[in-house]
């Protein structure tokens, strides 16, 4: 490529990316439900990892201006705010399948995410991560910032050509800005298996609290597992000797397979708000949608209310992608003003914000019926609200 083709394919990409990030978003008009509001574009996708990431952009080495690194996906990211900044410590996965964390800032929390130049430096253990994803960013009451996550090794008993066998497990690492990160130990529980592993913002009986998915056979058996919760007494080599079950998986719900807890759980007048992931298995292979719960202000271990069903499901685009049909959320942000953004991935391909208020999070946990277990139960429970929905419309009728 000469050398006036090379600079003009370089300013056409530069500016594409610019008009991509730069570009307003806007809710849904087609979306409604009341809950919340969906937006009409992702909040961020491969397309807006920088372009200096992906391209060398030197024409010596990339005579033809090749993609030389390319980004698969953006999804599954934690936030906060801090110093009035919406940032996201995303998971961004590369063409080589491997993610690193990286950090995206807006001013609005809705669009305008720019990556910051450079992606997290994530220091590691004495036993080297083979891959790292999904954190969940605590602003702890000990005044540190804790960024919970992923870890995955090969595991070191899978027999000879079985090259998918992983041991996952929770890493911890904390900082002040973001920018510099100190690694302590993996949380250290009975599981073998530690995935969605959150960090509770507050002392729990002097202890760090989190919740935890622990394999069935390690937690109370016979139950089926789900969401469990149990306490450290320190953070720098975190152990945790005794897990309960919080919120179990339940025969023909949408956590029939699986569940996790996703967003650092929200502080309200009325508890602990929830916002968390349940998978089952169907025809069309695994649907992870989200789900949500309050636990009890004082002991954050005690489902007080559910409301049966899903929050929010994939829908159009989201339903398509690297993992199709599937919504995961390991991030919200609740404001002073009592907004709520909810930053939930979809199909782990890109990411989006969903926007509410606390108080309608708080009466949707509250005045939606719960699970009725059975489909009469829950005709019977429809059929009320008809009724009185009818009542109530016939005596509009002049
Ligand atoms: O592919 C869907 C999700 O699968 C896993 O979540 P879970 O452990 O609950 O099944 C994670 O790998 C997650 O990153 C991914 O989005």
């Amino acid at each position: 490529m000469d050398r006036p083709e090379f600079e003009r394919r370089l300013s056409q990409l530069q500016a594409d990316y610019e008009s991509l990030i730069t570009r307003k978003n806007e809710i849904d008009p087609y979306w409604y439900n009341g809950i919340f509001e969906r937006y009409r574009y992702p909040i961020l996708t491969a397309d807006h990892t920088p372009i200096f990431w992906r391209y060398d952009l030197l024409r010596d080495t990339n005579p033809y201006l090749m993609e030389r690194m390319g980004i698969n996906g953006v999804f599954n990211a934690g936030a906060l705010e801090l110093d009035g900044k919406i940032l996201l410590v995303n998971r961004v996965e590369g063409a080589d399948r491997k993610s690193f964390f990286a950090v995206a800032e807006s001013a609005n929390g809705i669009d305008g995410f720019r990556f910051w130049d450079l992606p997290i430096v994530m220091p590691e253990t004495e036993e080297p991560d083979i891959n790292v994803y999904d954190m969940r960013l605590t602003q702890h009451e000990d005044g540190w910032i804790y960024g919970v996550f992923c870890t995955e090794r090969k595991d070191p008993d899978a027999p000879p050509g079985d090259m998918s066998s992983a041991i996952a497990q929770s890493g911890i690492a904390r900082t002040r800005d973001l920018k510099s990160w100190e690694r302590l130990a993996d949380l250290q529980t009975s599981s073998p298996q530690q995935r969605n592993v959150v960090l509770h913002p507050e002392f729990i009986d002097g202890k760090y609290a989190f919740y935890t998915r622990p394999q069935d056979d390690f937690i109370q058996a016979g139950t089926g597992g789900g969401i469990a919760f149990g306490l450290a007494d320190e953070i720098e080599e975190a152990v945790i000797d005794a897990e309960i079950l919080v919120d179990p998986r339940a025969y023909h719900t949408v956590k029939e397979l699986k569940n996790g807890a996703g967003a650092v759980p929200i502080k309200t007048p009325a508890g602990w708000l929830h916002i968390a992931h349940g998978v089952r298995a169907c025809a069309a292979g695994l649907r992870y949608v989200l789900y949500a719960f309050l636990c009890d202000p004082e002991n954050p271990a005690k489902v007080t209310r559910q409301p049966g069903g899903y929050l929010m499901a994939p829908v159009g685009e989201e339903r398509v992608g690297d993992v199709s049909n599937v919504l995961f959320c390991n991030g919200a942000v609740a404001r002073e003003n009592g907004e709520l953004f909810i930053y939930y991935a979809s199909s782990d391909t890109r990411m989006h914000v969903a926007t509410t208020t606390v108080d309608r999070m708080l009466d949707y946990v509250h005045n939606t019926p719960p699970d009725g277990g059975r489909s009469a139960f829950c005709a019977a429970q429809r059929i009320t609200l008809i009724e009185r929905n009818l009542a109530f419309l016939n005596e509009q009728v002049p």
